[in-house]
């Protein structure tokens, strides 16, 4: 039997139960859910590892996995050299920069000299840098939102869904710098019998998204 594809899942998060559920709905068994961090499938040439998002890149990369799911706001924001090789439409976000409520804004040069706290400084500094604005961007881990109440920037750069966190920390959404979903990641450069078996699963993947549409 063909040696398994490595596949990195986020262990517990946002993206765990869509990307569990979407190889399940390919027809491929594993265990999932046991707190275990690895599992091997039953019935594809698969073994699945249970990750932090944050760390699923690297793998990639590095080829401890050689595929993984991600948001794509994490693949890009981590600059690792990995090959997108589809698009899932789940976890969709947007990150975007956001201000106190009442503040007023007219547009993007309003951030000049301004303080912002992200978690996300690449793709913040690759936005700003286009939009030749210049801001210092204070790179916080968590908790973004409270930021400006706490007198640590006068702006945030974050991921919103619903826009209910912002709406709850008195804060107005005034740019969307970019768009996300899920994504499936691959080692730039898979050996041929692993090729053969991600395009057995991207044949899986396309039929079960035919299906939904
Ligand atoms: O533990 P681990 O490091 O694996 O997980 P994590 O906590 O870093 O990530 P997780 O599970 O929160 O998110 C995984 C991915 O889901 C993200 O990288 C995005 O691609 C995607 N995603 C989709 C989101 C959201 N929606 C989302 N709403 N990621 C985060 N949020 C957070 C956001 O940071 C903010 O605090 O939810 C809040 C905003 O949500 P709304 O609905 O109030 O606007
Ligand atoms: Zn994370």
């Amino acid at each position: 039997m063909a040696s398994p594809i490595r596949i990195a899942l986020q262990k517990s998060g946002r993206l765990s139960e869509d990307s569990y559920q979407l190889f399940k709905a390919c027809g491929i068994r594993f265990d999932y859910g046991t707190g275990k961090l690895k599992s091997v499938s039953s019935n594809f040439a698969a073994e699945f590892l249970f990750l932090r998002d944050d760390d699923i890149p690297g793998y990639v990369e590095d080829g401890v996995a050689d595929l993984g799911i991600v948001g794509e706001n994490v693949a890009v924001e981590t600059g690792r050299h990995v090959t997108t090789v589809h698009r899932l439409g789940f976890s969709k976000c947007r990150l975007s920069i956001a201000i106190p409520r009442g503040e007023a804004y007219t547009d993007i040069r309003d951030l000049d000299g301004k303080n912002i706290a992200t978690s996300y400084p690449r793709l913040l500094g690759t936005y700003l840098a286009e939009q030749g604005v210049s801001a210092a961007i204070h790179e916080i881990s968590g908790s973004v939102e409270i930021a400006p109440s706490i007198g640590l920037a006068e702006a945030v750069c974050d991921i919103v869904s619903s826009g209910s966190t912002l709406l709850s920390n008195g804060l107005k959404e005034v740019e969307t710098i970019f768009r996300s979903e899920a994504i499936m990641i691959a080692h730039p450069a898979l050996p041929a019998e692993k090729q053969t078996l991600l395009d057995q699963l991207l044949f899986r993947i396309n039929a079960v998204q035919a299906a939904k549409n």
